[in-house]
């Protein structure tokens, strides 16, 4: 194979070395535990021991440096409380105490002989294969399914598919592709490539940066722009950091973006501020775009959206003016019923002002090298879910999203647990997914199904978690990222190793492992029985990128060659043809697609199912907007509640209340604090901050208390501050989006 172009040093640098008593090893921070990065580090180790982790200054992802969770690491990997021994529990005894520790042998065979029974049964696509968010593994979980021989691959429980998904579909059909806000990450010199410049305007959209570092974007570059000239504008509920320091910031209900991305998009055209030739010469239907937009004016979004129809209009013009401008959105964008819908009419407001394939505009996602181990499906058949065995019985639902995705409906499968319909899911194989404390919505449903309705659980993670002690009768220990080798490419700028710096901890073994390990006792999967070695597992991985494991180690990272204007150069799609990889061949403001769906071709606004507008009575009762789950610092959704000092950063599970409302209520600050509505309830204690409107009340999501005894019959407290109790599962009319983040509830003090 051909040595493969890069755009950096081929020489590359030294992953490993001497600093006095220290051996050094270069790696990058990937999961476990959990986060959606791959910062690099340096990792210091004595005597075969983790002694601390620094940024590595040379890598260009991070520059050097790291948040809070990665400074903490040590407090995860070497935790008294990490599952270190496969365990097994009868069946029985689901949510008991009483595991016990067994061999790897042992684990296998037990897991061969109890999937073996369901798959004779019952067939194997009665097993659901599930996953978390976007840690590295999951870009390999479908291997499991696929040895399995199942095609129930995908989010465990996650409504809707929540969790960009929704904002996939809608890009594939805007534009035929993800494109996300170029920072310069694609260039290994940064801020310095002569070929970028800043964004004069980053709208933040639905979405904390600095906090989250979500989908691969590091808050730091956002900063990074700002010091380069960047401004900001910010669309959200809450005063965040960045929303203090924008220009404009749209503080609006929960639930209602569509209308403001409606309005700011009218507003444009209206002041003849859109990018006509982009418009005319790249794009789809844009004079019937601009004829539907016309009665969607600021001043109706103001109304709908409880903000100021001036501020709505000067961004708008800020937008419209800007020489570039990029869209950093967020999950909120997801977290409403039709989210979907507001991807499509944020993303179109980025086409309207020509910011694509421009330098700090939008630009599109690749695969670095032609690997594909994130996320997505693609030509890999073995990593891919689109065709897995089986395919034709997946559970998507009758959901047209889900269908054309080809994606699994977490919402139906949840049916099929309960009811045996379409046909019976009767096993699990859960990795890195604490659906009960996190992940899922309804987690009263949840626990039901998992623990009466199935006939054998495997789950592995790295804790004993509440979902674990719930429902698993094998519990497998996975290793965190020091203690395995891998790759990494999320959202691909660069294509890097990940170096193992420790022997395992007890009997941990990398989830990749644990995998083909046990996966090709089950027989199946042709060309899937080849690896003995994670290095020959991760040389297949590499094999159409020039590279082998040993090879992209010793140049520790390394960045493809990158240009803008792609589109105009036939870069975008198969064919070589100039244009966007779409069936029009550009981007489309009009969706032939939609329209087959059975949706209007162009985004619509709906209010959110449950909202003081759409249901009245019930806000009657219940009303104030919910919107949960933000981000803090120091956690990755359910996980480091363990952690000392991450924990000391948010000791409890809180409720962000406005001083006026929470006085309206009798509430004060530091109070516990009921919150309920027609679902469920549950409780978190009062914060209250001016910084959020008076309306809503932002609840923390993911809370379980892993220093309570597990065999106190609570399972780690985990129904009593979740949030998610409050949440339906049920999907927006695609399939996609959930009501995660636009419900209603009432609060009410709890007396003690
Ligand atoms: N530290 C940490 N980082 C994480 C995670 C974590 O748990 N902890 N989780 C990871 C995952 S899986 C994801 S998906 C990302 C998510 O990361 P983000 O996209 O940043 O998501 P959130 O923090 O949930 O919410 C972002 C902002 O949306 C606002 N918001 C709430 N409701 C609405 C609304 O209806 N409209 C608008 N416009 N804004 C709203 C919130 O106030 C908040 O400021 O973070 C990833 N990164
Ligand atoms: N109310 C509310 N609920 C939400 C959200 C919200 O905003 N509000 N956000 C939703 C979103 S966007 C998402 S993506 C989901 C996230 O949901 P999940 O990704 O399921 O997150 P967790 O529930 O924290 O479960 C992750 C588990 O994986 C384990 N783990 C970490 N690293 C590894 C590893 O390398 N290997 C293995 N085997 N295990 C590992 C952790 O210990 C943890 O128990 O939550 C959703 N839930
Ligand atoms: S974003 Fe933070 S937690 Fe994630 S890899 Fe980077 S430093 Fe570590
Ligand atoms: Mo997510």
């Amino acid at each position: 194979m051909s040595e493969p172009k890069t755009a950096d040093n081929p020489e590359g640098r030294k992953w490993k070395w001497r600093e006095g008593e220290y051996e050094v090893i270069r790696s990058s921070a990937r999961s476990g535990p959990g986060c959606h990065d791959n910062c690099g580090v340096l990792l210091y180790v004595k005597d075969g021991k983790l002694e601390k982790i620094e940024g590595d200054p040379e890598n260009p992802y991070n520059q050097g440096r790291l948040c809070p969770r990665c400074l903490a690491y040590k407090e995860m990997l070497y935790h008294p409380d990490r599952l270190l021994y496969p365990m097994k529990r009868a069946r029985e005894d689901r949510g008991k105490d009483a595991f016990k520790r067994i061999t790897w042998d042992e684990a296998t065979e037990i897991i061969l002989e109890e999937m073996g029974k369901v798959i004779d049964t019952y067939g194997a696509e009665s097993i659901w294969v599930t996953q978390g968010t976007g840690r590295d593994i999951n870009g390999y979980g479908p291997l499991m399914a696929r040895y399995l021989g199942t095609p129930n691959y995908g989010t465990g429980f996650l409504s809707g598919i929540a969790c960009y998904a929704p904002r996939r579909f809608s890009t594939a059909l805007k534009s035929g592709g993800l494109f996300i806000a170029d920072y310069s990450q694609y260039s290994p010199l940064r801020y310095d490539d002569p070929r970028w410049k800043a964004p004069e305007y980053i709208l933040i959209w639905g979405n904390n940066p600095v906090v989250a570092n979500s989908d691969g974007t590091l808050g730091h570059w956002v900063v990074e722009s700002m010091k380069r000239g960047s401004k900001l504008i910010t669309i959200d509920p809450k005063l965040t950091w960045l929303a203090g320091k924008s220009d404009v910031f749209l503080q609006l209900r929960p639930g209602t973006d569509t209308a403001i991305a409606m309005a700011l998009c009218n507003h444009i055209i209206e002041n003849n501020l859109q990018d006509q030739e982009f418009c005319d010469c790249w794009c789809y239907g844009y004079d019937e775009f601009a004829e539907h937009l016309k009665p969607y004016t600021p001043e109706w979004a103001a109304e709908i959206c409880g903000v100021d129809a001036d501020l709505i209009k000067e961004a708008a013009v800020k937008i419209g003016k800007a020489e570039n401008c990029c869209l950093q959105w967020g999950v909120a964008m997801d977290h409403t019923s039709e989210g979907f819908v507001t991807g499509m009419a944020a993303y179109d407001l980025m086409a309207l002002t020509g910011n694509f394939e421009n330098p700090g505009g939008m630009v599109d996602a690749p695969f670095a090298f032609d690997v594909n181990v994130p996320w997505s499906g693609g030509d890999d058949w073995e990593l891919c879910t689109a065709d897995l065995p089986n395919q034709d019985k997946k559970i998507c639902g009758e959901w047209p999203a889900n269908k054309a995705m080809q994606a699994i409906s977490p919402d139906d499968l949840l049916v099929a647990m309960e009811t045996g319909e379409p046909y019976p899911i009767k096993a699990m194989w859960m990795m890195q997914n604490n659906a009960l404390a996190c992940m899922g919505a309804a987690p009263q449903r949840i626990i039901k199904a998992l623990q009466e309705n199935m006939d054998f659980n495997v789950v592995v993670d790295l804790f004993l978690t509440p979902t674990a002690l719930a429902c698993a009768d094998v519990l497998l220990p996975a290793a965190t990222f020091a203690e395995r080798m891998g790759i990494y490419g999320h959202q691909p700028y660069l294509l890097g190793s990940i170096n193992q710096a420790i022997e395992p901890l007890g009997e941990v073994k990398p989830d990749q492992v644990i995998m083909y390990e046990i996966g090709k006792k089950f027989g199946r999967g042709e060309g899937m029985e080849q690896w003995q070695t994670e290095e020959e597992f991760y040389d297949f991985c590499l094999r159409k990128s020039g590279f082998t494991y040993k090879t992209l180690q010793e140049r520790s990272w390394a960045f493809p060659e990158f240009e803008y204007e792609k589109h105009k150069k036939g870069l975008l799609r198969p064919d070589g043809q100039p244009g966007f990889n779409t069936s029009t061949g550009r981007y489309n403001f009009y969706s032939r697609e939609m329209v087959y769906f059975g949706f209007p071709p162009f985004p619509t606004y709906e209010e959110p199912p449950e909202s003081p507008v759409s249901a009245p009575e019930l806000a009657e009762k219940y009303p104030l907007v919910l919107t949960t789950g933000a981000r803090h610092w120091g956690f990755f959704h359910s996980e480091h509640r363990q952690s000392p000092s991450m924990r000391r950063l948010h000791p409890d599970p809180t409720v962000l209340i406005h001083p006026n409302t929470a006085a309206k209520y009798g509430i004060e600050n530091g109070d516990w604090v009921k919150i309920e509505n027609q679902f469920g309830e549950c409780k978190q204690k009062a914060e209250l901050s001016v910084r959020l409107r008076e309306d809503t009340v932002a609840a923390d999501h993911a809370w379980w208390f892993p220093e309570r005894d597990p065999g106190d019959g609570t399972l780690f407290g985990v129904m009593e501050s979740n949030i998610n109790k409050l949440i339906p599962m049920r999907p927006g009319k695609s399939g996609l989006g959930a009501s995660y983040k636009s419900q209603l509830c009432a609060i009410s003090k709890i007396e003690e």
